[in-house]
């Protein structure tokens, strides 16, 4: 292709972004746009079955059946968000096997917050109030982003999301309206989570690499730091319900901006953990490195058997 007519299919695309309409998988699209969704995307599957792990660790210590049925639910949820992104992602042109591959090399990142350890069932409670509330914030202008696939995968998972985040608002609730050895797991889960939940949804807008470029191809449709604060001025009237405090001493509401003000967020950690130094990041690889070994005898059989299906088909038909 000449270099013009490379300028012209780049004029049209610009042109359809900024009409917002969907970009689809076998529309023209820049190599740089491809390879950011694919770097996105396949994060955010990785970061939902990585997920999976710290509240899988309580399925078989719920309290209750209910408890039991609804973290169950939940954690399978995660499993069908990963699906559709891995899926979405796949229309890009990269197989199942090469995101899988990144992962486990450790070449793409998942999301810093599934490093941390779920030690109490307040846990359970804190991640789905704090980190699937987080998680709601940064995607519901995700439903609105300009890759087709992408836009319509969120629409879903953000639908149950948001029922998650009720779970886990509803679990803390219960703790805090509990006995007083409760409502003090409920506030220890919050002291623990507040922080990484906050760095969860990415470096400074000062510090974000791709945040500029992502705006402009409404790949993102908010920055780092306007989520985040939203976040914050969402969560910090929940927690005065709950009755307990967040453990930020700078935490003010600043009546000028209509926003709360809070303290120094620990960037030191947040990288630590990016690059694969927090408390928990070997266990979590260790896991999926060896679930994947462990399921080579189960794909093996899937596809003989799928081979064994096609070839009886054909002999019936000839
Ligand atoms: N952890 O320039 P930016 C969930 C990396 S799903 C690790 O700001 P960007 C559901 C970033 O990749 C949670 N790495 O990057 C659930 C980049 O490195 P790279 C996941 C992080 O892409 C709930 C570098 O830092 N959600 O929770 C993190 O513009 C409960 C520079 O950063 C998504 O993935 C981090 N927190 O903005 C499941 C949503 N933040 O790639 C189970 C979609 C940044 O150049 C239980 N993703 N980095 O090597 C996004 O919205 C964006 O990718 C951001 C980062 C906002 C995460």
């Amino acid at each position: 292709m000449s270099e013009k007519e490379v300028k012209n299919l780049e004029e049209v695309f610009e042109a359809r972004i900024a009409r917002d309409e969907k970009i689809e998988p076998k529309d023209w699209m820049p190599e740089k746009y491809r390879q950011t969704h694919i770097r996105q995307m396949s994060q955010h599957a990785h970061s939902e079955i990585v997920g999976m792990l710290p509240e899988g660790n309580w399925i078989t210590r719920a309290p209750s059946l209910r408890r039991k049925a609804a973290l169950l639910a939940k954690v399978q949820d995660e499993a069908g968000h990963g699906l559709y992104l891995y899926s979405a992602c796949e229309t890009l042109g990269i197989s199942r096997d090469e995101l899988y591959e990144q992962l486990h090399s450790g070449k793409a990142k998942y999301s810093s917050i599934f490093n941390y350890p779920t030690v109490t069932w307040a846990d359970m409670g804190a991640v789905g109030w704090l980190v699937d509330g987080a998680a709601i914030i940064n995607q519901v202008p995700l439903c609105n982003t300009s890759f087709g696939p992408y836009a319509r995968a969120m629409v879903r998972v953000c639908k149950e999301e948001s029922f998650h985040q009720r779970q886990g608002f509803e679990i803390m609730l219960t703790l805090c309206r509990g006995s007083e050895e409760q409502k003090a797991m409920a506030q220890d889960a919050l002291n623990r989570w507040w922080w990484p939940s906050l760095m969860m949804l990415g470096p400074t807008d000062a510090e974000s690499v791709h945040t500029e470029q992502s705006m402009k191809w409404k790949l993102k449709r908010k920055s780092n730091d306007e989520l985040r604060q939203q976040f914050i001025d969402q969560t910090v009237p929940q927690a005065d319900l709950l009755g307990i405090t967040v453990p930020d001493p700078d935490l003010k509401w600043n009546e000028e901006t209509g926003h709360y003000d809070f303290g120094e967020i620990d960037w030191d950690e947040f990288w630590q953990v990016v690059k694969g130094h927090g408390p928990c990041n070997k266990e979590r690889m260790n896991a999926r490195v060896n679930a994947w070994n462990n399921g080579e005898w189960v794909r093996d059989a899937a596809m003989a058997h799928a081979e064994k299906n096609a070839n009886k088909k054909v002999a019936k038909a000839s």
